[in-house]
């Protein structure tokens, strides 16, 4: 396994809307994130991911790219992130944008051209296809944001396909030109000084020739979930390959890929660090540990997770990179409710289990991501109402659940507050001031009501605070060459409250014991464990220092020892 920078790193994600408004104008802004990039170097983190900042008419917040080569306005100018790359770099902080290339906005001028005829030269930048024999959509994929994954388009008499919003049509990777348009536009960016990418359903980008029909896994939904036809396409490799060749590999860059529904091998196939294309993909897996499966609802059907679950699937996950490949560390991002809400407790334990959380992902074999507010312990928000919510999916989902499927408001309303993506994206928690520092305005999106208690100014100077914490656990990464580069080691698989593992360097072990519930377990040394010489990195309680074998937990305990 080579050393490499981006596996030293922790990487930091900002989503811009969300982050700091600097105009008062109840956006985000570049300018905002330059106000705060001495907060960033001082958390101690070493790569910003951006999410899009492109021109967009925003039906997507910015996934829904206009001009890949143009600051979305509302964001700035092209000076401010000339301002904001040299304000990060003057820091020693990289910077990564977001690839979105599966799909563009229907306002971006190719996909305008293309619509207007059917032998107009961008026509086929995208996937068009006639309509069925009874004018229906050429097949029955259903959209990740309710309904066909198809629109009608009366100018030509086609059907578009968009895995996504209608205004964000799916690009045709099989036209060479769409690709090398792609491969431009990524060596423009890199030679502007760009650190590298987080790419956008990256394994949508090929599917499965003819575009079949979906097998049916709601048979009462005319639209079924086609993640079998567009998730691990025929020509996937050959375009990622295609890619490296033509770009990466040209520069030193740090590249993850979101790669949703992706087989486990195909994403260790996908990061091979001698064969594969990028460095490092966001697996799924342990996204769905709450999920119920099987229903319609998919991934607004919830129940409670179970501790060996996800022990199994990072196990099984560290394992297959093994010697080959390389690891994200997640558990947020701008699609994910916040997890000291659905993993942690938000309320009795709201601190401890928010460092238990952190402990898990900083201690873990694989590259962290910290979520812009995860380092408050930033919590989910229950909105009294529908008119609140801003992001397309949960509109979309809201009226698909209430006027299709016969759901009630309050059982909707529920759903979305456990698992809708606006528990990610209200304002960023700076301090108890109106609208907790974000703006000065009226902000695009409520903050959360509990601002005045959980936001960074009450937390800054408080050494007993998760922010505090947080930078404890990323100047531990960079003193302990063990949590980067040693193997990983599961021990107690099946217990139900506590996850123990060590991480193996040559001489050098750590143990880490994480108690994930309120409960008081008994820790039992695992055989073959030397306490003798241990001594404690970093724990969310006062430690006494009694002995490690046969300590009680406390609730939501976390323990970070050397062992040797
Ligand atoms: O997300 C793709 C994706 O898999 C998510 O839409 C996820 O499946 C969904 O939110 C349910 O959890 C990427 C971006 O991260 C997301 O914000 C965009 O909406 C989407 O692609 C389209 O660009
Ligand atoms: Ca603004």
């Amino acid at each position: 396994m080579k050393r490499q920078w981006w596996k030293e790193a922790v990487v930091y994600q900002i989503y811009p809307r969300s982050f700091r408004d600097s105009n008062g104008d109840g956006i985000g802004d570049i300018q905002g994130i330059i106000e705060k990039v001495d907060y960033l170097a001082e958390l101690g983190i070493d790569v910003v991911w951006l999410s899009p900042v492109y021109e967009s008419p925003n039906d997507d917040n910015g996934y829904d790219i206009s001009h890949y080569q143009r600051i979305m306005k509302e964001f700035g100018t092209m000076e401010d992130w000339d301002e904001l790359l040299d304000a990060l770099h003057d820091r020693g902080i990289r910077l990564m944008m977001d690839l979105v290339v599966n799909h563009t906005s229907d306002e971006h001028p190719w996909f305008i051209e293309s619509r207007s005829s059917r032998d107009n030269p961008y026509r086929d930048y995208y996937i068009w296809r006639d309509p069925a024999p009874d004018g229906s959509e050429p097949n029955n994929w259903v959209s990740f944001f309710s309904g066909s994954a198809w629109e009608w388009d009366e100018t030509t008499g086609q059907y578009y396909l968009h895995l996504f919003t209608k205004k964000q049509p799916d690009l045709n990777w099989e036209r060479e030109e769409v690709r090398q348009q792609v491969y431009d536009m990524m060596t423009w960016w890199l030679d502007r000084g760009v650190d590298g990418f987080r790419m956008d359903v990256i394994n949508n980008i090929s599917k499965t020739p003819g575009l079949p029909d979906a097998s049916i896994k709601d048979p009462a939904s005319r639209y079924q979930f086609a993640a079998e036809h567009f998730a691990d396409g025929p020509r996937l490799f050959e375009y990622l390959e295609e890619m490296r060749d033509k770009v990466l590999r040209h520069y030193d860059t740090i590249t993850v890929g979101e790669t949703a529904f992706l087989p486990l091998s195909s994403a260790a196939d996908m990061v091979d660090e001698e064969s594969g294309y990028l460095n490092m993909v966001f697996q799924f897996e342990h996204m769905a540990v709450d999920a119920e499966p099987g229903t319609h609802a998919g991934k607004w059907e919830t129940r409670p997770w179970k501790l060996p679950e996800l022990k199994q699937i990072m196990t099984k996950w560290d394992k297959e990179m093994q010697g080959r490949g390389w690891n994200s560390l997640y558990f947020n991002n701008h699609d994910q409710p916040r997890q000291v809400s659905r993993f942690g407790d938000d309320q009795q334990y709201h601190q401890t289990s928010a460092k238990l959380l952190g402990t898990f992902l900083h201690t873990m074999k694989g590259t962290p991501y910290i979520y812009q507010g995860e380092e408050l312990g930033m919590t989910n928000v229950e909105f009294p109402d529908i008119s609140y919510y801003r992001d397309v999916e949960i509109l979309n989902m809201y009226k698909e659940f209430t006027q299709e499927r016969g759901h009630s408001h309050e059982d909707v309303m529920q759903r979305i507050w456990t698992t809708g993506r606006d528990n990610a994206r209200t304002p960023v928690q700076w301090d108890a001031s109106a609208h907790a520092g974000f703006t000065a305005g009226t902000p695009w999106i409520e903050v959360n009501p509990n601002y005045t208690s959980i936001n960074a100014a009450a937390q800054m100077n408080d050494p007993a605070s998760i922010l505090s914490y947080y930078k404890k656990l990323i100047r531990l990464r960079r003193q302990e060459d063990v949590l980067v580069y040693g193997d990983y080691e599961l021990y107690d698989p099946d217990h139900e409250e506590l996850y123990v593992f060590t991480r193996t360097l040559g001489k050098e072990q750590v143990l880490v014991v994480l108690n994930f519930f309120a409960g008081t377990p008994v820790f039992h040394l695992p055989d073959g464990l030397n306490e003798a010489a241990a001594h404690l990195l970093l724990s969310n309680y006062d430690q006494t220092g009694a002995s490690l074998h046969g300590r009680t937990m406390r609730p939501y305990e976390a323990l970070v020892y050397k062992l040797a």
